[in-house]
């Protein structure tokens, strides 16, 4: 793909982002569209919006257990971008105005005390971490009834939309995959899981983040916020539902949709 393709579907994306307008895999016209192209496509839609003010605050894992891969039915772990503008607060709200089809789902949090570069052990990557915390992400995809393959996902950065994080805590005396996660709606619980589910262990998703951007010459810095991906599947999100997550030892994290 020539570095002109790739701008297209980029801001082919990004409009349909912008215009909360679904628009059709871009599989469907280019079945044979290369993960690497992917990835390009990717990165030249964060550039987009870097340069429109935002700014990139860490990363996200997708797909890495299996609630997630069978809802999906893309069944190999992805990796995207989270940008500041779609931070919200513990405990605030969050506007789904402009959105195509918002979910929400229970994550696990790290973030990064210093940088993370090249291939880690699961220690390693624990090591370069400040601080664990629970965190809701809402995925919004910008593909027609939510359906993607592995590349068109990728392309879409992962379906990118919002992050809240709880209380970050030391890790030291936490057993990271044996948290238990319950995620309520409107007090109601909806989806419960464990810690568990991510790859068995979080932290080992963070070290896969860390092999997935070194394959393309790139590091996490320090500071950035990186989601392990969700443990249960996601569900739909609706104007004034007030969403938590209970998380054992990390303490809740929750926020309402408006
Ligand atoms: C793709 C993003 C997957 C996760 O935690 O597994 C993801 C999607 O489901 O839309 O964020
Ligand atoms: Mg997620």
């Amino acid at each position: 793909m020539t570095a002109s393709d790739i701008a297209d579907r980029a801001a082919l994306l990004e409009r349909a982002r912008a215009e909360g307008r679904p628009v059709e895999q871009l599989t469907k016209s280019e079945p044979g569209l290369p993960l690497e192209a992917a990835y390009r496509i990717q990165d030249e839609g964060i550039r987009l919006r870097v340069a429109g003010g935002d700014a990139v605050a860490g990363y996200k894992m997708g797909l890495t257990s299996e609630a997630k891969m069978a809802q999906m039915g893309v069944r190999e772990p992805i990796a995207g971008v989270l940008l500041r503008s779609m931070r919200a607060q513990n405990a605030g709200t969050f506007a789904l105005q402009g959105l195509i089809h918002p979910r929400i789902e229970a994550e696990i949090a790290f973030v990064l005390g210093r940088e993370l570069r090249g291939r880690v052990t699961r220690d390693e990557a624990a090591a370069a971490c400040d601080g664990v915390a629970a965190a809701l992400e809402i995925v919004d995809s910008r593909f027609q009834n939510f359906k993607f393959t592995l590349p068109d996902v990728v392309a879409d950065n992962c379906s990118s939309c919002g992050f809240v994080l709880g209380a970050v805590r030391p890790m030291a005396g936490l057993d990271l995959k044996a948290i238990p996660l319950e995620m309520s709606i409107d007090g109601k619980a909806v989806q419960r899981g464990s810690s568990a589910d991510i790859l068995g262990d979080p932290v080992l998703s963070l070290a896969a983040l860390a092999s997935m951007m070194a394959g393309r010459g790139l590091a996490i810095a320090a500071g950035s916020v990186v989601l392990a991906g969700a443990a249960t599947q996601a569900v739909p999100l609706t104007p004034g539902a007030q969403v938590s997550l209970a998380a054992g030892p990390l303490g809740p994290v929750s926020v309402r949709a408006i």
